[in-house]
């Protein structure tokens, strides 16, 4: 029996998270026993160079030295207090030092739950119901955002679950991401009754997607203009991108933030913040109910604030940055040479690639006309070459500052074998 049978045999799906299960790629997941740096070892003793990165924590590679000493020496002084500790308060001004935007924030165990909550306060503070999503992107798992949704429910094909009652899922509006003209129009249509907007600033769900210039400089304009708040997730983007996040790389001002994964450093930790007015809403201060009873603990913070910590190292997102372009250019090359189309992103140590000969990809419509029977291919002739990509055509990848120039190249070398195969 195969160890993804005897999971089944007691786990929903043999996975606890759906877009674990290959359904995007065809075959059975790999279950690993071990990761360290820019490698990830399975339970089958093959071994592969990890662009996944636990879908982005791992910036620092994984299980570094560091992180690991800063969670065992943490850990000896118990998991969890149920009550303040002051490692809550260090990682809080970490997360404000490196995005001023965040004035106040709350720590929460998820990018769910920093979602949802962020939503409810938005609800909340304004008074209103409606939301704004875009098509595609992905903000966890909570009610109001399972429409159209990316990541996994898009992967599955499900972008809009079943269980989300419809006097719930009437209140969110799904717009087309990139499309000014919609969404000046939703604005006009329904602007005062709109809480909130969120989106993901480059959206790595539908694969990753930058704002075509302007569209996020207009979302900011009209959300000002309408007083509703402007919630940027960057539970993926934040300090990945850039050391600030996507609103450092563009220059805009939300009225919330969404951080998670690298804010964990892969522990279970996240959190959601922005202009103290805004937070003042949310318990105990004020009426909007949000709470959790790991949040914060002592474990998941020292994690987090030790990989926050070492995002300082000075020259790291110039060499995560430079690292990330060399492999994006190297397997545009590559499909070049072997006549694929392929269009390739990246923003600091986050990528993108997509087949299609309509590049630049800046669309949900276009991310769902690309060739994905040609993903599946690649993604399967890499795992043969001992690279390990994202199990799914609608995902990113991350590079971390372990990964060494030498396995850039052997990575882009895998690629030009792989899609001459292809051809
Ligand atoms: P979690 O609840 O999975 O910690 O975070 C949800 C979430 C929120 N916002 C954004 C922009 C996200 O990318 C995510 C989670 N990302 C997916 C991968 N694209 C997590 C992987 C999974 O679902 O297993």
């Amino acid at each position: 029996m195969s160890l993804y049978s005897s999971a089944r045999e007691v786990i929903a799906g043999g996975v606890n998270s759906p877009v674990r299960a290959f359904a995007g790629v065809g075959g059975e997941p790999i279950f690993f026993k071990k990761a360290k740096g820019s490698r990830v070892f399975a339970e089958d003793g093959r071994e592969f160079i990890d662009y996944v990165g636990s879908w982005g924590p791992m910036i620092h590679g994984h299980s570094h030295p560091d992180v690991i000493q800063a969670v065992v020496d943490t850990a000896q002084n118990g998991l969890s207090f149920g009550a303040p500790c002051v490692l809550e308060t260090e990682i809080a001004r970490k997360i404000i030092k490196l995005m001023p935007n965040i004035e106040r924030l709350r720590m929460v165990s998820s990018g769910t739950e920093a979602t949802m909550s962020a939503i409810r306060l938005a609800r909340g503070h304004t008074g209103r119901d409606r939301i704004i999503k875009f098509e595609g992107c992905y903000h966890g798992h909570s009610d109001s955002l399972l429409i159209k949704a990316g990541s996994g429910a898009l992967t599955l094909g499900v972008p809009s679950s079943p269980g989300v009652p419809a006097g719930l899922a009437e209140h969110t509006i799904t717009l087309p991401f990139n499309d000014e003209a919609a969404l000046k129009q939703a604005f006009d249509d329904l602007g005062d009754e709109v809480a909130c907007v969120i989106v993901e600033p480059i959206t790595g769900n539908m694969n990753m997607l930058p704002p075509r210039d302007g569209f996020m400089e207009t979302l900011r304009e009209l959300c000002s203009a309408h007083d509703s708040i402007l919630i940027f997730d960057e539970v993926m983007t934040g300090f990945r991108v850039a050391r600030g996040g996507a609103q450092e790389l563009l220059g805009i001002k939300p009225d919330l933030t969404t951080l998670g994964k690298i804010v964990g450093g892969g522990m279970p930790a996240a959190a959601f913040g922005g202009k103290a007015g805004i937070m003042a809403s949310i318990a105990p201060d004020g009426p909007v109910y949000q709470a959790g009873t790991l949040s914060g603990n002592p474990v998941a913070m020292a994690a987090g604030l030790k990989t926050l910590d070492m995002l300082d190292q000075p020259g790291f997102y110039e060499s995560l940055n430079a690292k990330t372009a060399k492999l994006m250019k190297g397997f545009a090359d590559a499909a070049s040479d072997a006549g694929i189309p392929l269009a390739v992103e990246q923003a600091g140590g986050m990528f993108g690639f997509i087949f299609s000969d309509d590049g630049p990809i800046r669309s949900y419509d276009q991310v769902a006309a690309a060739d994905i029977e040609t993903f599946k291919a690649f993604f399967h002739g890499m795992i043969d070459h001992g690279i390990y990509l994202a199990p799914s055509a609608f995902e990113a990848g991350f590079v971390s500052a372990a990964h060494t120039d030498d396995e850039i190249d052997t990575t882009i070398a895998a690629a030009a074998d792989v899609l001459k195969a292809i051809a």
